[in-house]
């Protein structure tokens, strides 16, 4: 006889392993639950909604804003992790007292099933019938585990309950970690709805109509690029590795936002709620937007966080409607005052009414460089209004925009300290050199640099806290998007220190002086350290 066939005294860490495979058992559950209806959401996705919900100011503040980054995943993996761990303590107890177990199970359970139902777009029955099934599964294991848990109080003594077969154990760790990895697998890859997608990949966007030839600050460029037939787009680009591409493409354009699953909409059952401080509320459909006047406008988008030299900006080409057209259709009452736009997973901004007016562009968007939407940047239909940042403005995954009055309506991150106005600062960006060693001789010195709404009249640079030196700058269509410029340095051997400033064409100088992101956007010079050698 083997030694895997001898009964041994159950080690607590097989109570603890049992406890947390059962635990996995139940998110696997939830997980296959939430692959096969869209009325749900994982518990894990869940839960950690809650707990960006209920953070403490402070945390808000300072790193929630950012979620789009990795502390999405860290933030979801803690949850999983946390939840495992709940389920060892579990299994732990369930050494003692598999009812007290079994309670503790229902009331982490009910804690899920609770976290699911207050999503959005989930459904509370359907929640709380998951959160049911996934507790029974795992309730089940535990007290089903071959690890020889006392079944009841009473016979304790019973040797059949407490000692289990270390071969048998392993078989059955082994199966249950398969049967929560496949429940997983299954939900997640096998039953992802691709449907949105495809649809997606269905569109053509009817071509924009004219809007007159951009507007071009000239200027000293280096390369002559394409020379396009988009209104919107520069003709003139400065080249240089590592510098930004004038327009951000899709794929690398930074996302910000606070849903932990990205909101899937099919645009044939979507439609936008124009309401509130309306003579004539109306709905419109995806259908319907096409059929509008589509135009383009080269826009930067900003984050309010994004650092000095940080990369939580983008530019590009957005195609849609604008609002100010589907705003006059509900006819606007005199005392409206904000436009108050929501998502479907409730995200919401507001910025005053006069901007969609003002003649800075203020989109309804269904386009991002001549692509519909990416899903992840808002698909259908989101807000891109120039000159504003992106948490009081650009509205991804539109529903309903409503107009208000401006006191006692508050977008999402108001109430959690951020300014309730919150136009984009004046800000310049170097990309290249990012720091590290270059070669002595001629070095090309290259960023991005802008302006809401005035637009860049000038970039320059200062080496060693040297006098400011002018830069190149790259053609731009005007104040709502940024510019490229260059700056050829002759670069001695030694260590250097650059730094960047931009002039607005309405003669801000950008403030040296550092201050935060919060509550209204960064400020101070960027500066970048090199060697060259
Ligand atoms: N639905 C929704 N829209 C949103 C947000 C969000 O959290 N949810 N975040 C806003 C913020 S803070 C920014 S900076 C921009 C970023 O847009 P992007 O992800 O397309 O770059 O989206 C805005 N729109
Ligand atoms: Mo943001």
């Amino acid at each position: 006889m083997s030694e895997g066939d001898t009964p041994l005294p159950v080690p607590p860490v097989g109570s603890a392993v049992a406890g947390m495979l059962s635990a996995a058992l139940a998110l696997g559950v939830g997980e296959l639950a939430a692959g096969i209806s869209n009325r749900l959401e994982s518990f894990v996705v869940a839960v950690a909604g809650v707990i960006i919900d209920g953070a403490p100011g402070g945390v808000v503040r300072a790193s929630i804003e950012t979620l789009g980054t990795a502390q999405k995943t860290v933030l979801l993996v803690g949850v999983t992790i946390g939840t495992l761990g709940v389920g060892a303590v579990v299994g732990l107890v369930a050494r003692r007292s598999p009812t007290l177990a079994v309670t503790l199970f229902v009331a982490f359970g009910s804690l899920g099933a609770w976290a699911v139902s207050r999503e959005p777009l989930a459904s509370t029955g359907l929640s709380w019938v998951v959160g049911g099934v996934a507790v029974t599964a795992g309730a089940i294991t535990l007290v089903k585990a071959p690890l020889g848990i006392v079944r009841s109080d009473s016979d304790r003594e019973d040797p059949r309950n407490t000692y289990a077969d270390r071969r048998q154990f392993l078989g059955w760790a082994t199966g249950m970690s398969v049967a929560a990895g496949a429940l997983t697998g299954v939900g997640r890859v096998v039953l992802a709805d691709g449907s949105v997608g495809k649809a997606r990949d269905r569109i053509v966007l009817p071509d924009p109509v004219r809007i007159g030839l951009p507007t071009t600050t000239t200027g000293p460029t280096t390369t002559t690029g394409p020379t396009s037939t988009n209104p919107s787009s520069p003709t003139r680009t400065i080249e240089a590795t590592g510098l930004s591409p004038y327009l951000t493409p899709n794929e690398i354009f930074y996302r910000i936002d606070t849903a932990l699953s990205v909101p899937m909409i099919d645009p044939a059952t979507w439609s936008l709620s124009i309401e509130g401080l309306v003579a004539e509320p109306y709905r419109l459909g995806f259908d319907d937007l096409l059929t509008m006047d589509l135009v383009e406008h080269t826009v930067t988008l900003c984050c309010v966080s994004n650092e000095v030299g940080g990369s939580l900006v983008g530019n590009a080409t957005w195609t849609g409607v604008p609002l100010e057209k589907v705003l006059q259709r509900a006819r606007p009452l005199p005392h409206a005052e904000q436009v108050m736009a929501r998502s479907v997973d409730g995200f919401t901004a507001g910025f005053p009414l006069g901007h969609v007016s003002d003649g800075r562009t203020a989109l309804l968007a269904v386009g991002m460089n001549g692509e519909p939407l990416p899903i992840v940047h808002g698909f259908p239909a989101r807000l891109v209004v120039a000159g504003l940042y992106g948490y009081v403005s650009a509205v991804k995954w539109l529903e309903r925009i409503r107009l208000t009055t401006w006191e006692n309506n508050d977008g999402y991150w108001i109430p959690r300290g951020w300014a309730k106005e919150a136009p984009i600062k004046i800000a310049s960006r170097i990309d290249v050199p990012r720091g590290g060693r270059v070669a002595a001789g001629t070095q090309p010195v290259a960023g991005v640099a802008w302006s809401p709404m005035s637009g860049v009249a000038r970039v320059e640079v200062s080496v060693d806290g040297g006098p400011w030196q002018a830069c190149e700058l790259g053609e731009t269509v005007g104040g709502e998007a940024w510019v490229q410029w260059l700056f050829r340095w002759a670069a001695e051997p030694g260590r250097h220190s650059i730094v960047v400033r931009a002039i607005g064409n309405d003669g801000t100088v950008q403030p040296s002086v550092p201050v935060d992101p919060a509550p209204d956007g960064a400020e101070g010079h960027h500066l970048v350290s090199v060697t060259v050698t």
